[in-house]
């Protein structure tokens, strides 16, 4: 089975209408996305969610950031899922992003940085199943 891996598409990016243009370049890399499903989160799952920040200067505003709009959380699937993603997504910060990438062509900020990707197959696992069940993944 092909790798998979767990993304978001963050506020900053769905308060600018930017979902299909995001998706267009993760489905042009060649990841497929087989769930994907739009939702406010609550502080709870937020801060649940980026709980391994939870001692980082930028929690509170992370967990304000991720609550402010909804999001769109969905599965990618494809050779190398967790690694291709991460290229395509960029650097954290976009000043640091390459061309073509996500982060470099939609990001605002380091903090509003328009999408989160899995960084280990490991936590893509944890991940997902924080807000999908398998009988929603359509590979
Ligand atoms: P992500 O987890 O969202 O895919 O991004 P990442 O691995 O590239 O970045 P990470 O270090 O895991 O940080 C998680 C998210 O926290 C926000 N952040 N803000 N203000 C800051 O200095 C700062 N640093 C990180 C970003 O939204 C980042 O994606
Ligand atoms: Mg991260």
């Amino acid at each position: 089975m092909a790798e998979r891996t767990f993304s978001i598409i963050k506020p900053d990016a769905t308060r600018r209408n930017l979902t299909g243009a995001i998706n267009a370049v993760i489905e042009g890399a060649g990841l497929r996305i087989v769930a994907q499903r739009r939702v406010k989160l609550t502080t709870e799952q937020a801060k649940k969610f980026y709980e391994v920040h939870a001692e980082r200067p930028f929690y509170g505003e992370l967990v304000e950031q991720m609550t402010a709009e909804p999001v769109v959380v969905q599965v990618l699937e494809g050779d190398n899922a967790v690694a291709a993603y991460r290229e395509v997504m960029g650097a954290t910060n976009p000043e640091q992003a390459a061309e073509g990438t996500i982060r470099k062509q939609f990001a605002l900020s380091i903090g509003e940085n328009s999408v989160h990707g899995s960084d280990s197959q490991d936590n893509a696992k944890i991940e997902i199943a924080q807000f999908f069940t398998d009988d929603q993944i359509v590979g």
